[in-house]
């Protein structure tokens, strides 16, 4: 790690691509600690998170967990307001609920649940069913509030923010992992949102070279925004 880079703890497909995805869209220079699945519960990484979860963040003297939180943190520490928005306005009422919902209503109890209902010996299609109701819940309330925004906006603004990128990357999971057991093609507003986010180079970059990256440390030097 350098001193003054921010360094994330990242396994592929996994949440740490929230703030991996953010720190890409400010244009930070930061580091990458990539880690194979299995090596999350070896004891060099339970050291540094005895949960043995990804993401961790460690900036300077600085050391937290919890996706949502760690976005949050770096976009209000690095943001300099160019992924948030103003608080105690409507578009901040807009940004909590989506930056929120992404993790406690659509990720934890829909993608991610579907994801170890894969992983599990035994299949019981009840987990599977309300995992995918779950997210079908949450996609028809996005497509009926995207259907009242321009065909530039994001979920927020006009601009990406962090709530996108929350909401984002279970989002891409569920188009690029899920496609065979999520059909978004009710979703028209949500598809072509995705794909509004897929053509940022920040999110280019995350999903494609950042998301696989090899085992170990990799410096990322800050490319242009977006
Ligand atoms: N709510 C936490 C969830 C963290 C979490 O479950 N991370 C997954 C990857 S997305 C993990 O590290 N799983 C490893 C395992 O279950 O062994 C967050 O948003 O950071």
């Amino acid at each position: 790690m350098t001193d003054s880079s921010p360094l994330i703890h990242h396994s592929e497909w996994c949440r740490s691509l929230r703030p991996v995805w953010l720190l890409a869209e400010l244009g930070v220079d930061f580091d990458i600690k990539a880690y194979k699945w299995d090596d999350l519960k070896k004891p060099e990484y339970l050291e540094i998170n005895p949960s043995g979860l990804v993401p961790v963040l460690q900036d300077g003297d600085v050391k937290m967990q919890e996706s949502g939180a760690i976005t949050q943190f770096l976009a209000e520490k690095y943001g300099q307001g160019q992924v948030t928005v103003e608080a105690g306005t409507p578009e901040h009422a807009a940004y909590c609920q989506w930056f929120h919902v992404s993790e406690a209503s659509f990720m934890a109890p829909g993608v991610a649940a579907l994801f170890h209902y894969n992983l599990s010996s035994d299949k019981d299609p009840e987990v599977k069913n309300k995992a995918i109701k779950c997210i079908n819940d949450v996609l028809q309330i996005l497509d009926k509030e995207l259907k009242q925004k321009g065909s530039e906006h994001y979920l927020i603004t006009n601009k990406p923010t962090a709530a996108d990128i929350m909401m984002g990357y279970p989002l891409i999971m569920l188009q690029d992992v899920f496609k065979d057991e999520v059909d978004l093609s009710p979703y028209p507003k949500v598809t072509s949102y995705i794909q509004r986010l897929r053509a940022l180079s920040s999110t280019q970059k995350t999903f494609g070279e950042y998301n696989s990256l090899p085992s170990g440390l990799h410096h990322i030097k800050a490319g242009p925004q977006s």
